[in-house]
């Protein structure tokens, strides 16, 4: 309770997506936050630097570190995804890679799902794997093999959900008590969902990483990345994964552009699932179509779980055509609005093949293995009209 006998609550996810961090009269009463473009940062004598660089008085040194662009978008991720603390990176990819050379070394075990990102599977399977990191996959939606897999004790498990590009859910509480019991930290990639419809860390995970690329910036024109977790474990992902691993320091432009996304994630995550709804229930509805993979599909395996664990079943969605892969093949060729093009979560709608663009790092040996099919189609929800998205796909499925 404050003064006025009202109880104190934590902001909502649009005010704090809008505010949090920033107050206008620091900045000459600014209302959007300045943007710092600047390599470096001054000190008045050699001996505040020295107190600097030994970390006994936290300043910002070198943006490839730190740049208060970018420290804002830091606070205001971590606040969205209920974080200590965040790093931003030039890419996700650049947060990936950062988290794992901080956290892992020669003879760990890392348990990943069956299903990834085409080169996160990459990083792990041929970057990580040479480095003396043992890589173990298991299908993360199947509690027994979980719970065999991690009799071995691995480090760390890990996961996106939905996964890409296959939309596989995975249970962020169930998997983090019993990957907590193991031993392990739990990384969840929450590109997809964004914190608008998953918070993982709320359920029990220790940290989160994103592709900025995706919903976040949300506009198609910028690559960035994010990870969140506790002060302790983003310091040395900072110090160390940051500074010295990769070097994948996100430019202050970036930050700005992706905290100019932030201010609409939550208006975008909505409209974005509610055209996802009509596309899918459209899809499902045509005899072209074999199945669709939408967490908000009563036919959708995991539509419990998903219903329990995101706020709203989100933007992605991936089908099949009965006729199969040269169909699909067809099918994408015939757009004309939806644009052919790989990532996702922008204004435009995209549509792409995972077997041969985003997932063609797996062999085909592996895309079977692993549950990515020769024919599946994945297809990101823009937000122009909803009319004018199902009167593209169902030109292209009857010409
Ligand atoms: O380094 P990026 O910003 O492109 O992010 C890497 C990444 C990490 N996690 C997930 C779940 C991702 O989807 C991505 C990037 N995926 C794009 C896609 O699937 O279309 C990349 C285009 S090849």
């Amino acid at each position: 309770m404050d003064g006025s006998g009202q109880v104190k609550r934590e902001k909502g996810f649009s005010t704090r997506a809008i505010h949090e961090g920033y107050h206008p009269a620091d900045e000459g009463g600014a209302l959007t936050p300045p943007v710092h473009f600047t390599s470096t940062f001054t000190f008045p004598d050699v001996e505040s630097a020295g107190a600097a660089f030994s970390g006994e008085q936290p300043a910002h040194i070198y943006s490839r570190i730190s740049n208060p662009t970018v420290d804002l978008l830091e606070r205001r991720m971590a606040s969205l995804e209920g974080a200590e603390a965040a790093v931003a990176f030039a890419s996700g990819m650049g947060a990936i890679t950062a988290v794992f050379w901080s956290l892992v070394e020669p003879g760990d075990e890392i348990l990943v799902d069956k299903t990834l990102y085409g080169c996160t599977y990459a990083f792990f399977n041929h970057g990580l794997a040479k480095f003396g990191v043992r890589v173990s996959h298991v299908d993360m939606t199947d509690e027994v093999a979980l719970e065999t897999a991690l009799k071995s004790r691995p480090k760390i498990v890990y996961f996106e959900t939905p996964a890409n590009p296959n939309m596989r859910i995975i249970d962020i509480r169930r998997t983090a008590t019993l990957a907590g019991a193991a031993g392990a930290r739990v990384i969840v990639d929450n590109t997809y969902a964004s914190p608008c419809l998953t918070q993982p860390i709320a359920l029990g995970a220790d940290m989160v990483v994103h592709s900025a690329t995706k919903y976040l910036g949300g506009h198609g024109d910028l690559i960035g990345g994010l990870a969140c977790g506790t002060q302790e474990i983003m310091d040395q992902v900072r110090f160390y994964g940051l500074k010295d691993m990769t070097g994948a320091a996100l430019a202050p432009f970036n930050a700005m552009l992706i905290l100019r996304g932030l201010k609409t994630l939550g208006l975008r995550m909505r409209e974005h699932s509610a055209s996802a709804g009509i596309v899918a229930r459209f899809l499902e509805a045509r005899p072209e179509v074999a199945n669709v993979a939408w967490p908000g599909l009563e036919s959708f395996p995991q539509y419990e779980l998903a219903a329990r664990q995101m706020q709203l079943p989100g933007g992605m969605i991936a089908f099949e055509l009965k006729a199969g892969k040269d169909a699909a093949i067809t099918f994408m060729n015939r757009l004309n609005m939806i644009q052919r093009a790989v990532s996702l979560g922008d204004a435009e709608s995209l549509i792409q093949h995972p077997a041969s663009m985003t997932h063609s790092t797996y062999t085909p040996e592996e895309q079977a293995e692993h549950a990515i099919t020769p024919g599946l189609i994945r297809l990101s929800v823009g937000l122009e009209d909803v009319e004018d998205i199902l009167a593209d796909i169902a030109q292209a499925l009857s010409t």
